[in-house]
């Protein structure tokens, strides 16, 4: 049976485009362009955030209240959450403002859900992926997931900003990453995942890739962080410190089922040049632990057949990589684990103009992801 199709509302919303970003001379720069402000959603889903979602609100307390030091932030809110989300962000003033909005969706990684934004310079504008939950009906996170693929759209009406859609080509923000100058990292695990676009070959998704993003060459590591329920998002595994120059999750321990990951990606990167020619410079970051969900931690997550349930002493898939840099701060989660330190110690030394905010990240990661999952930048 076709898919009921709503028409097509032409007034009081941002515009739909027809053409390509590419086309009209758009691309997407790096995290560390100036930005506008960020974008989160408040977590409130019991099926995925245990004990009520309240040790998550506080994690995403911490992450909102640190971004704010550095820029503006809105958060999108459900009605039932609106006032308590405004009355625990906005308990004490900040330094940039945060904005509370209410907008219905399925759960809160605003990476994957909110707009990825192109620029050409003097005009910003969103691209609205499909969403699928990670996978759809073939290993997706949860059911429905129609709120959260709505999520971008909103963004860009609340912004008046002018929005391309990708009907049916599905992506998420957390597996790419750009350095502005038309080089992207992604991993095959993800992108060529048979419950993204299983029509499309790869030379095709690089096609999607150069217009929507203004990409000139894609680098393809094989696979993400071990055991990420996001099918290896790039974003908690590689990313720029600036074109040229990238960050890899390092373990040295060759039992460990990370190393022949990360061994693997360091000789595709090894190998490679960027879009200008480049050959980069890579850092290792080491991951933290192993570390394993505790029973008792996920013993309070709801079960209600709605989302994958969770497995006690299952690998997490704990990684330094997953900062967020906003203006001049770089926002760290941090494990409780002797690696902290020596995380801190490389990012202060490849950022050396942003300031290290170190914040939480157990709690988020046990909702399968972290600080540069739960963000999305808006270019100035
Ligand atoms: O890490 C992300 N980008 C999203 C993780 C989704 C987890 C849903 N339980």
């Amino acid at each position: 049976m076709a898919k009921p199709r709503l028409p097509q509302v032409k007034t009081n919303m941002a515009v739909t485009l027809s053409s390509t970003p590419r086309a009209d001379g758009f691309y997407m720069p790096a995290e560390w362009a100036t930005h506008k402000q960020t974008w989160l959603v408040w977590p409130e889903r019991t099926d995925n955030w245990r004990l009520g979602a309240k040790p998550a609100q506080q994690a995403f307390t911490a992450v909102i209240r640190a971004i704010a030091r550095f820029e503006p932030v809105t958060v999108m809110a459900s009605a039932r959450q609106f006032a308590n989300a405004q009355a625990q962000l906005c308990l004490e003033a900040t330094t940039h403002p945060i904005r509370v909005i209410e907008v219905s969706t399925n759960d809160s990684w605003c990476r994957d859900t909110g707009p990825t934004f192109v620029t050409n310079g003097s005009e910003v504008r969103g691209i609205d992926w499909t969403f699928n939950a990670w996978g759809g009906l073939n290993g997706g996170l949860y059911f429905p997931w129609d709120l959260d693929d709505q999520v971008a759209q909103k963004v860009l009406n609340v912004e008046g900003i002018a929005r391309y859609r990708t009907e049916g080509f599905v992506l998420e923000g957390g597996a790419i990453h750009t350095d502005g100058e038309g080089t992207l990292l992604t991993t095959a695990e993800c992108l060529l995942n048979a419950n993204r676009n299983p029509d499309l070959s790869k030379a095709q998704i690089e096609q999607q890739l150069s217009d929507y993003l203004g990409i000139d060459k894609v680098i393809w590591l094989e696979d993400g962080i071990f055991n990420d329920e996001t099918d290896g998002h790039v974003d908690n595994m590689c990313c720029f410190v600036r074109p040229g120059e990238v960050l890899l999750a390092w373990t040295d321990d060759e039992s460990d089922p990370q190393y022949a990951r990360s061994k693997a990606a360091l000789d595709v990167l090894e190998n490679s040049t960027d879009a200008k020619g480049r050959k980069f410079i890579i850092h290792k970051l080491p991951v933290p632990g192993p570390l394993l969900a505790k029973a008792e931690e996920y013993a309070s997550v709801d079960l209600t057949g709605a989302a994958t349930p969770r497995e006690a002493e299952a690998r997490l898939a704990g990684s330094y990589i997953n900062f967020y840099l906003c203006n001049g701060g770089l926002v760290l989660p941090t494990f409780d684990d002797p690696m902290d330190s020596v995380a801190v110690e490389i990012l202060s030394k490849v950022f050396p103009q942003h300031q290290i905010v170190t914040v939480p990240g157990r709690e988020i990661l046990l909702g399968g992801g972290n600080v540069h999952c739960i963000t999305q930048q808006q270019p100035a």
